[in-house]
């Protein structure tokens, strides 16, 4: 067994990272951090994929989906939250205080009622601004989530001012915060949170809160999730069926790589269209891969904190 580790989507991983890592440099528990990550990357503003800040759906309304997950006995899920920021802390209060796996649109919200969170605003300035660009424009063109302008590759402490990114310019396009981690008695958890696809149709729910899709982690065979297109890892069950590879044997790019070629061969693809997956094995082996270029991942141990390229892009374009 190797040490702690955490692994996350997208540059903003990074950010999650940061207030992450000591929860598990100092014992703590995998589902504390990647929780914490979430929420990090949840109430950022700059950020317009995630939580508070999240474009909205055609309608102008942001909803955010969030899961998390131990194991197949120990998982819960949020969908359609319109009133609550912190959709991965609330999924983890399905899981701890419910006998039910996910809890949908107004049941969910009374349910974060109930366990004392607090209604909010989800909708920022910047995202109601772009959903009226959007809508000036016609409504129709769809948003290309495929590509990190987040300059990365940063080697550890290299930005000593604490600020991990320069401008909003550079975290803009792209999605889902999924995030994984191995904590130091080699529990796996993992969690994901989105507010999905911009201008999405009201009510339309994509991967990130369903198990096994977005996300999926067995503690012996190792833990997989998602971002991009919903549509396309939903209808392979990208997630688990990575985890399940890697329960045969497979190292985790082969099993990324097997999810991604699946996804290229039965969907048809559009230009917008992007699916990127990270896993990670019980013995803290980990694989990245993308659909397409633009993908990046955050990895975070005990002596490194970067941001680098995906092992895995399927295609060139
Ligand atoms: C979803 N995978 O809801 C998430 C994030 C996303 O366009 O919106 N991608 O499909």
């Amino acid at each position: 067994m190797s040490g702690p580790m955490m692994l996350s989507t997208w540059s903003f991983g990074q950010r999650g990272h940061a207030r992450a890592w000591p929860i598990l440099a100092s014992g703590g528990p995998s589902l504390d951090a990647v929780e914490a990550a979430c929420r990090v990357v949840e109430q950022d503003p700059e950020i317009d994929s995630v939580g508070f800040g999240g474009l909205p759906d055609a309608s102008g309304e942001v909803s955010l989906d969030a899961s998390i997950m131990l194991s197949p006995a120990r998982h819960g899920s949020v969908t359609y939250v319109r009133r609550f920021l912190h959709v991965a802390s609330l999924a983890r209060r399905v899981m701890e205080h419910t006998p039910h796996r996910m809890l949908s649109g107004d049941g969910a919200e009374r349910f974060a009622r109930e366990q004392g969170f607090e209604p909010t605003v989800l909708l920022s300035d910047g995202a109601r601004q772009a959903w009226e660009r959007w809508r000036a424009q016609g409504g129709a063109s769809p948003v290309d989530q495929s590509r990190d302008s987040g300059r990365g590759l940063r080697p550890v402490d290299a930005d000593q001012s604490g600020r991990l990114f320069r401008s909003a310019a550079e975290m803009s396009g792209h999605d889902t915060i999924g995030t994984l981690a191995i904590d130091r008695a080699g529990v796996l958890a993992g969690a994901c949170s989105t507010s999905g696809m911009p201008y999405k149709l009201p009510g339309r729910v994509g991967d990130s809160p369903i198990v096994g899709h977005g996300l999926y982690v067995d503690p012996q065979a190792g833990a997989a999730t998602a971002t991009g297109t919903g549509e396309l890892i939903m209808g392979v069950c990208g997630s688990f069926l990575i985890v399940e590879m890697m329960r045969r044997g497979a190292p985790p790019d082969e099993a990324i790589r097997e999810a991604l070629e699946r996804i290229e061969r039965t969907h048809n693809l559009r230009p917008e269209h992007q699916a990127a997956f990270i896993a990670l094995t019980p013995r803290g082996q980990w694989g990245a891969g993308a659909l397409r270029p633009g993908f990046k991942v955050a990895v975070r141990d005990e002596v490194a904190d970067v941001l680098v390229e995906p092992h895995i892009v399927l295609r060139s374009d």
